[in-house]
């Protein structure tokens, strides 16, 4: 279908231990911008093509993980409409009435069956990407393209509980499509559920976990492999801890980089990967090959990949 809907994943709220060191590392050296601090100490930032407000904010606490993630939909009719097929899933939906969260419309609130506090709205802010909207040209000023020189914020994998509910919510009632699975060989169990609303590979992915809530990754998009590799050289620099270097994902056939920021939230960079059409058949890796679906240049898994989560 057209891209009406669900559009993207707008925002993601994550949790760190120290802004400070924080600032250092998605702003000063990953190169996001920052575009806000509220009264509570948050801290917003947008990348550079990106037309929102902001799509990354950082809350200090006492421990890591993810507070929250947020798809922006076509417009408030899609929320009005959206809300009773929620309820009708099952889920109870909460109203955020607009100016609650900043810049930002009215949002629902609701908890995905993995754990996850979901979010959607209609309308924020927006600033542009500096091009302008009236002949734009296409390489903005110097200043604006800088660190890892990440275009946009791209999708969030998740680990929880009940992944196949959640498969259930985003493709009867968010029309999304099952792009990806990975599944135990033995029992076909899912293990890995990656979910597409748009031509991209996935919007959103989860991963089985003993325990719901848990964040495994956000992902930021760059143009080319040769700048994931170029961000790879600026990791090295700056010692940035590093889980997985350089690779290809079997999975989405992303090229990418796994880091962790100062809290040990996982990062990604990454670039490529196919186009998704709504008219394929779901891609299914199963565990006799683990290691070529998650890297595929080496074909080994990671033990680090696959249960470190904040
Ligand atoms: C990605 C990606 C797994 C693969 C993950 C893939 C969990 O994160 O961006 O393509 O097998
Ligand atoms: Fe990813």
């Amino acid at each position: 279908m057209a891209l009406r809907g669900l559009l993207r994943v707008g925002e993601v709220a994550i949790r760190v231990m120290d802004m400070k060191l924080s600032r250092r590392h998605y702003g000063d050296r990953m190169g996001l911008h920052e575009v806000m601090e509220d009264a509570d100490g948050r801290v917003y930032y947008k990348a550079w093509d990106e037309h929102d407000h902001h799509s990354i904010v950082l809350r200090q606490a006492d421990s890591p993980g993810l507070d929250y993630f947020a798809f922006k939909v076509y417009d408030d009719k899609t929320l009005t409409d959206l809300e009773p097929k929620i309820r009708a899933f099952g889920l109870e939906v909460k109203h955020i009435a607009a100016g609650v969260y900043p810049k930002s419309g009215r949002r629902l609130e609701f908890m995905l069956p993995s754990g996850h506090r979901m979010q959607l709205y209609a309308h924020k802010e927006q600033v542009g990407n500096t091009l302008g909207y009236l002949n734009p040209g296409v390489v903005p000023d110097e200043h604006v393209i800088r660190g890892f020189n990440i275009n946009r914020l791209d999708h969030v994998l998740l680990g929880g509980t009940n992944i196949d509910d959640n498969v259930r919510l985003f493709t009867e009632v968010f029309e999304f499509d099952l792009s990806e699975k990975l599944i135990d060989h033995e029992s076909k169990a899912s293990l890995a559920v990656f979910l597409s609303g748009s031509t991209k590979p996935h919007d959103v992915a989860f991963v089985l976990q003993p325990e719901p809530g848990r964040f495994h990754h956000v992902s930021f998009l760059l143009e080319s492999a040769h700048d994931v590799i170029k961000a790879a050289d600026r990791i090295g620099k700056y010692r940035i801890p590093v889980d997985v270097g350089p690779n290809r994902h079997g999975v989405t056939r992303g090229a990418t980089i796994y880091f962790f920021d100062p809290s040990g939230n996982r990062n990604e960079v990454f670039a490529e990967g196919y186009v998704h059409y709504p008219d394929t058949q779901t891609l299914v890796w199963d565990t006799t090959e683990l290691g070529a679906a998650t890297f595929h240049q080496d074909f080994t898994p990671r033990e680090s990949f696959l249960t470190v989560l904040t």
